[in-house]
C-alpha cells in the first residue's frame, strides 16, 4: 500500500522531486558564483580580474572589476597606472612687450608671433622660455625691415638674461624655415626670443616654432612593472615584468610558463610544459618528461606511466 501511494506521488509530483534536486526557479547557470577578485565568464567558468583590479564576491561580468586607486581602465579592460606629471616636462613661456603675448605653462610644444598684423612701431617684445630642459625654435616666418628691425635668439642663465649668449640675429626675409635655435640646459636653463622695431616702417613680422625635447629616462624612471608611453608609466601586461625605467612594451618580459602572445599580453603555455622568463612564442613551452607531445601542441601525460626514463621524454 505504501510502495503504491509513493509511486503514485512520484508519478504526479516528478517536477517536485526534480525541483528538491535544483530549486525551483534557479537555472545551472546562476549556481556559479566566484570568489573574491573572479567574475563570470561567457562560458559559465569565473575568470580572474586583470592586475590592479579587485571585484566583490559573486561578480557577473568584467565590468565588476574596479581598477586599484591611481589606476584607470584602459584598453582590453586592463588597468594602467594614471599619468603621472612627472613625466611631462614643463615649459613655461613669459612675455612681454606690445607684440602679441600669449603665456604659456605646462606645454611641450607651441608657436609664438608678433601678432596677426604688421607689428608696430617702437616694439620691443621679449619671450622667455623655461624649462630646465632643451627648448628648440625655429622661425617659419619672418618679415622685418632690413637692418631696422630685428629678431635675436639668446640662451641665459637666469629669467633677466644676465648673463647670455646669443644664438642668432637678424633682419629682413627668410625664405622656407630658418636653422633650429637650441639653448644648452645644464648652463642656460632659459632660452629668450627678443625682437625690436624702429620708430618707422613695418612689416608682417614673424612667426616660430618652440618645442621642448622628450623626456628621457633619467627625467621620468618608471617603475619596475611599468614602462614609459606616451609621457605616463603604463603598467605591463599581467604575467610581465619588466626593470625600472623601461621605455617602451617590449622591455616588459612574461613571468617563467608563459610567453609573449601579443604587444599586450602574456598567454600561458599548455598544460604540462614549462617555459623560461621572457618567453616569446608558444614554440618556447617545453612539455614536460614523461609527456608527449600532440598535433596540436598539448603535452599528454600517459594514463599509467609504465616506465619512463626521465631522462628522456
Ligand atoms: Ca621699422
Amino acid at each position: 500500500m505504501c510502495s503504491e501511494i509513493f509511486r503514485f506521488l512520484l508519478g504526479r509530483f516528478a517536477w517536485l522531486a526534480l525541483c528538491c534536486l535544483l530549486p525551483c526557479g534557479v537555472h545551472a547557470e546562476e549556481m556559479v558564483v566566484c570568489e573574491k577578485n573572479w567574475y563570470r565568464n561567457a562560458s559559465l567558468g569565473c575568470s580572474s580580474c586583470p592586475a590592479y583590479s579587485t571585484s566583490p564576491v559573486n561578480s557577473n561580468s568584467n565590468m565588476d572589476c574596479v581598477c586599484d586607486a591611481g589606476f584607470g581602465k584602459g584598453d582590453y579592460g586592463l588597468c594602467y597606472l594614471i599619468q603621472m606629471e612627472i613625466c611631462e616636462p614643463v615649459v613655461s613661456v613669459t612675455c612681454s612687450g606690445t607684440c602679441e603675448c600669449i603665456p604659456i605653462v605646462s606645454a611641450l610644444h607651441g608657436t609664438i608671433s608678433d601678432g596677426p598684423t604688421n607689428y608696430p612701431n617702437s616694439a620691443d617684445c621679449q619671450w622667455i622660455f623655461t624649462a630646465g630642459k632643451v627648448v628648440n625654435l625655429q622661425f617659419t616666418m619672418m618679415e622685418t625691415e632690413e637692418d631696422r628691425d630685428y629678431l635675436t635668439v639668446e640662451m641665459c642663465t637666469d629669467a633677466g638674461c644676465a648673463v647670455k649668449v646669443q644664438l642668432h640675429r637678424t633682419s629682413g626675409f627668410i625664405d622656407g624655415r630658418s636653422s633650429v635655435y637650441s639653448n644648452n640646459p645644464a648652463s642656460y636653463p632659459f632660452l629668450r626670443v627678443g625682437f625690436t622695431s624702429d620708430t618707422i616702417g613695418t612689416r608682417g613680422g614673424f612667426k616660430a616654432n618652440w618645442w621642448s625635447s622628450s623626456p628621457t629616462v633619467d627625467f621620468c624612471d618608471c617603475p619596475a612593472s611599468t614602462y614609459l608611453h606616451n609621457f605616463a608609466c603604463q603598467n605591463c601586461p599581467p604575467k610581465s615584468i619588466s626593470a625600472v625605467g623601461s621605455t617602451a612594451s617590449t622591455d616588459c618580459v612574461c613571468d617563467a610558463n608563459w610567453y609573449r602572445s601579443s604587444s599586450i599580453a602574456c598567454s600561458s603555455c599548455p598544460p604540462n610544459s614549462t617555459s623560461p622568463v621572457a618567453s616569446t612564442s608558444d614554440m618556447d613551452c617545453v612539455c614536460d618528461k614523461c609527456t608527449s607531445t600532440t598535433g596540436d601542441g598539448q603535452c599528454m601525460r600517459p594514463d599509467v606511466i609504465m616506465s619512463c626514463d626521465s631522462t628522456t621524454l
